[in-house]
């Protein structure tokens, strides 16, 4: 049994499928991880998605950015009661992976695979921890999993459409100030506990909101930190271009990874599957904009299979 991991797909099924075949993938035998962004820009996200659903018991893939944006859409189009007002919601979005994934007679269940996927993987037998975007400088190794199924739990629940509606913020930037919201609130909250009229739960709900929003960001949007290592999100550049900003690589930035440890994330085209950390493998190699799609065999690192972009 091998095991392979490949960078952000973006819908370009082609290029995916020459990957596999180059590696002569064993549907039977192999296991296949993904960093995410499976969906996103690219030709065939339907093809894709069906490719991940059939063969989810050889496949893991965690959540990207992309894929919480349709769940996004998702959720907003199905709160609409009237056909035409769907029907212009449709129209004009510019992603048109919702349209056509409500196409298929099973759409739901391609949502639902969707909405029960992790934000963090973790393969306990090779210390390697998988995300879109790389693990928060303020975060230690093992404590991603746990922060991973906070959000997992919502996506699940019936207060998905409440966490979609909320979820879209570059606030809070920093995993200390939802500590520190935290602190403070749990203070408000002795203190309204002597008042019966108080509203507790609802002063928990923000203050939960802001968590989950930072575990969201740090899994799926990260790129940039600060030098007190809050996240920044509007540079989308290479690591050189921002050092004048006083911007720095999330992966400069943490240092809580011993070297028996393995973080494998996708999500940056820019850095072209380049990353100085050697224990910290980058692999979207930017196939959607017109780069390549790298997958490496986990257990043998350095060797890569790249597929060229042809769309
Ligand atoms: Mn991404």
């Amino acid at each position: 049994m091998r095991t392979f991991c490949v960078g952000d797909i973006h819908g370009c099924f082609t290029e995916f499928s020459e990957l596999l075949n180059a590696v002569k993938f064993n549907m039977q035998e192999d296991f296949l991880l993904s960093t995410g962004d499976i969906i996103g820009r690219g030709p065939r996200p339907v093809d894709t998605l069906r490719f991940f659903i059939k063969n989810q018991n050889r496949i893991v893939t965690v959540l990207g950015n992309h894929e919480l944006s349709l769940l996004r859409n998702y959720s907003i189009w199905r709160s609409m009661a009237s056909p035409s007002t769907k029907e212009e919601f449709l129209k004009n979005l510019k992603a048109k992976e919702l349209a056509l994934i409500l196409k298929e007679p099973d759409s739901e269940n391609i949502f639902n695979y969707l909405r029960s996927r992790p934000l963090a993987y973790f393969d306990q037998s090779r210390n390697l921890l998988l995300t879109h975007a790389g693990l928060s400088p303020e975060w230690k190794f093992d404590e991603a999993v746990g922060y991973s199924k906070e959000v997992e739990k919502i996506l699940q629940s019936n207060r998905f459409d409440w966490f979609m509606s909320n979820m879209f913020s570059d606030k809070p930037d920093s995993w200390m100030k939802v500590l520190k919201k935290e602190a403070k609130a749990r203070k408000g909250e002795k203190i309204l506990k002597r008042d019966p009229n108080a509203e507790i739960g609802k002063i928990s709900t923000t203050v939960e909101l802001k968590r989950l929003i930072y575990i969201v960001n740090a899994f799926t949007r990260m790129r940039f930190c600060r030098s007190d290592m809050s996240l920044e999100f509007l540079c989308k550049d290479g690591p050189e271009a921002a050092k004048e900003n006083n911007l720095y690589p999330w992966y400069e930035m943490q240092k809580n990874i011993s070297p028996k440890d393995t973080i494998i994330f996708g999500h940056w085209a820019a850095l072209q599957g380049k990353c100085p950390v050697k224990n910290i493998i980058a692999l979207d190699t930017g196939c959607i904009w017109n780069g390549a799609l790298t997958m490496i065999d986990v257990d043998c690192k350095h060797i890569k299979h790249v597929a060229e972009a042809h769309h």
